[in-house]
């Protein structure tokens, strides 16, 4: 094991596509890290290694590439850039000390690109950029650099230029070095710096030597005074403004051909924090709340965030921990402090795509896994119980697409169980009854996250379940107040039935979904059939007489009726409530009330004219808009009924590069036409 400064953790995040497991396949590769060259195209790359991400192409979970460069251990997080999958960008982003957005030197900005730079600007992460693909037709690196300025911030500062470009692409200059490299195989070759790019190299690195003497007294006297700079104040200097995020390194290459990959590791040695580097979250003890300073020392106590969890099929359960302070070793007794328990540590490795690599320590700065840990969550702290600490927790997102679970009746124990390890993997779905519509609901982050949970269970549960479009939870309630009167007789031999009852029913506005009030006098009714009548009541009330969904907000007010001293019972009372409630309810103007979603969309400037019409159609009440880079902020209410699929509308508008949120925000009265509907699929249902 390195000490804390031999640490790099570097994030990789982008828009999906852009390359990033290809990136860290080569540097796993080239570096020796494996004897072979993984490729997502081949459906062989190592870090994409789950059935499901081969198949796809695309990757799903965050995987750890560990590498060892010139003496240095680095750690790759690999972040799958499908939208669906951004609760592993979250996790990967606190284990991590600095990001790599990668983008495509032919698409440039996209909708993800802009996604997870705002997720590094809320971490207050340095980042850096890899422009990719350059030996792709129509690439243009001049192009995507003023791009990404434009987009993000001016102090994007390339480090490298390429050589050559498209199918000529062969290799990069270091601008700062002054040297050329030339690439066979992933090897690189130095050469001359081209004849046709002296030009250029002058004037870029000019503009890095600028930025980086801008923030150095000393450095800025000598430069203006056209005293030659010395490399290594430079790289110093440079590597100084990198860590407090002033600037922004732009390298490039072709992370397939292996073009310029060798020499972004050395950029990640030389140039990149080191966990000493990242100031740590404020965390706190957990017994008075008061705040801990942690330091990101080997000799300080120990503290770890368990940024995800997996479930390995041979060792089980597996955690992944970034070790934020202090060491651990294998077999240690360690304590969980957000759950309040102790933990038996077993063997540490470090995981590399299927692989474990076993170590006995691990120091501040290492990223680590740990098997079957008992009580341990994704988000949790591990510690020393004398030292007792609780990192920030991980923010996920909320999910916002559902299916209904329509399991094979003998199969829901096993859906059940398999779903809820899943969980404990994916901290972005849930599994939940919705006891008003009486359906299984499974809530992720849209088609495909939901596709690939089932695709999951099948897999490594052996179940298969159909889904369907959620129901709807209507509500039935009335807008008006109406008597009703059922008077309940029957002789059918022997003892008959008898009672009768007299209620008036009226709106409830204060939030309250049922008050009964009993104004009988003198015994019209007797007192011990008065709860039989507002049972009645409350039994129709689950299946309403509209269309039979829940009644809410209504007050009932029983004042009259009669009995018989033989033939009245219970039953007969509460049949005779339940009738009369069910007259005067639909006496009193009843509606349907429908639940209605706060709906935020994201989407780039030239989609807002056919995702707002789009909104129009599903009956939205646009909130407002606002501008967010170049990206447009859409808030709407929408009726849920019409956002069930959402996710697939938003995804063909917008090619994909929209995204949302959804919360419930209140229930609203359905209007006639649409009421009318959902009344004759009831009725329809109930034949
Ligand atoms: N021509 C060319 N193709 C590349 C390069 N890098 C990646 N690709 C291709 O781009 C596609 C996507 O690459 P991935 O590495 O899976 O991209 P990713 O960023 O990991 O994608 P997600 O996991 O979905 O976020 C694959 O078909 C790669 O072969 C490159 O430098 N040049
Ligand atoms: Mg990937």
């Amino acid at each position: 094991m390195s000490s804390v400064d031999k640490i790099r953790n570097v994030g990789f995040i982008s828009h999906s596509g852009a390359g990033k497991t290809s990136l860290a396949e080569s540097m796993l590769y080239l570096s020796g890290a494996t004897d072979r060259w993984g490729s997502v195209d081949d459906q062989n790359s190592i870090l994409d290694s789950d059935s499901e991400e081969r198949e796809r192409q695309v990757s799903i979970d965050a995987a750890i590439a560990p590498i060892t460069w010139r003496d240095h251990t680095i750690n790759i997080v690999d972040t799958p850039g499908f939208f669906d999958f951004v609760g592993e960008v979250r996790s990967a982003l606190r284990a991590t000390d600095m990001a790599v957005v990668t983008v495509e030197a032919v698409a440039g900005v996209e909708v993800g690109t802009e996604l997870v730079w705002s997720y590094a600007d809320e971490y207050e992460m340095p980042r850096s950029v890899f422009i990719n693909k350059l030996d792709r037709e129509n690439a243009d690196f001049y192009k995507i650099l003023d791009q990404l300025r434009e987009y993000f911030s001016d102090s994007l500062a390339p480090l490298q230029l390429p050589i050559g470009s498209e199918k000529d692409f062969s290799g990069i200059v270091d601008l700062l070095h002054e040297k050329a490299y030339q690439y066979n195989d992933g090897e690189a070759e130095e050469i001359d710096i081209p004849d046709d790019m002296v030009g250029e190299v002058e004037e870029y690195r000019e503009e890095l030597l600028d930025a980086i003497v801008e923030r150095d007294d000393e450095l800025l006297m000598m430069y203006l005074e056209g005293e030659e700079l010395d490399e290594e104040s430079l790289a110093n200097a440079l590597r100084e403004a990198i860590v407090e995020g002033e600037v922004v390194p732009v390298v490039c290459g072709a992370a397939t051909a292996g073009i310029g990959v060798n020499k972004f590791l050395d950029v990640i040695v030389e140039y990149f924090p080191t966990p000493e580097d990242f100031p740590v979250p404020t965390a706190t003890n957990p017994e008075d709340d008061s705040e801990v300073d942690l330091t990101p020392e080997e000799d300080a106590p120990f503290a770890a965030l368990v940024f995800k969890t997996m479930t390995d099929p041979y060792v089980g359960r597996l955690s992944l921990l970034r070790v934020v302070s202090g060491r651990v070793s294998s077999d240690s007794e360690v304590y969980n402090a957000s759950q309040g328990v102790e933990e038996d540590l077993g063997q540490l490795f470090i995981p590399k795509g299927e692989d474990q690599i076993e170590v006995d320590e691990a120091i501040a700065g290492d990223i680590i896994a740990v098997a079957k840990l008992q009580e341990t969550e994704t988000g949790d702290t591990l510690c020393n119980e004398d030292a007792p600490v609780v990192l920030p927790r991980i923010q996920f997102p909320d999910p916002v697409y559902d299916v209904a679970l329509k399991p094979e009746r003998g199969d829901e124990d096993k859906i059940g169980s398999g779903l809820s390890r899943l969980v404990e993997e994916d901290p972005t779905f849930e599994v939940y009854r919705n006891t008003e519509t009486n359906e299984q609901i499974l809530s992720g982050m849209g088609e495909t996250h939901v596709s690939v949970i089932l695709s999951r269970l099948e897999r490594k549960f052996g179940v298969n379940v159909g889904v369907s479009v959620p129901k709807i939870p209507y509500r039935e309630t009335i807008r008006g107040q109406a008597n009703g009167h059922h008077r309940h007789k029957k002789q059918s031999g022997g003892r008959g039935q008898f009672g009768e009852v007299y209620l008036t029913v009226s709106p409830l506005t204060d939030g309250e979904d049922f008050e009964f009030v009993d104004e009988i006098f003198g015994g019209a009714i007797p007192n011990q059939f008065i709860p039989a009548v507002e049972k009645g009541i409350k039994e129709t009330m689950h299946e309403g007489p509209l269309a039979s969904y829940p009644v809410t907000e209504v007050k009932v007010t029983l004042y009259d009726g009669s009995y018989h001293p033989v033939d009245s019972s219970e039953q007969a009372f509460k049949t005779a409530g339940a009738q009369a409630f069910r007259k005067a309810f639909l006496e009193a103007e009843p509606v349907i009330s429908e639940p209605v979603m706060d709906v935020e969309v994201r989407v780039p400037e030239e989609y807002m004219g056919d995702v707002i019409g789009d909104l129009n159609r599903k009956r939205a009440k646009i909130q407002g808009m606002e501008p967010e880079g170049n990206t447009q902020v859409i808030r709407a209410k929408v009726p849920a009924a019409e956002m069930a699929r959402y996710a697939i509308d938003l995804r063909s508008i917008t090619q994909g590069r929209g995204t949302y949120t959804l919360e419930f925000s209140s229930y609203e009265v359905v209007p006639q036409d649409i009421a009318e509907g959902i009344i004759e699929k009831a009725q329809e249902e109930e034949n």
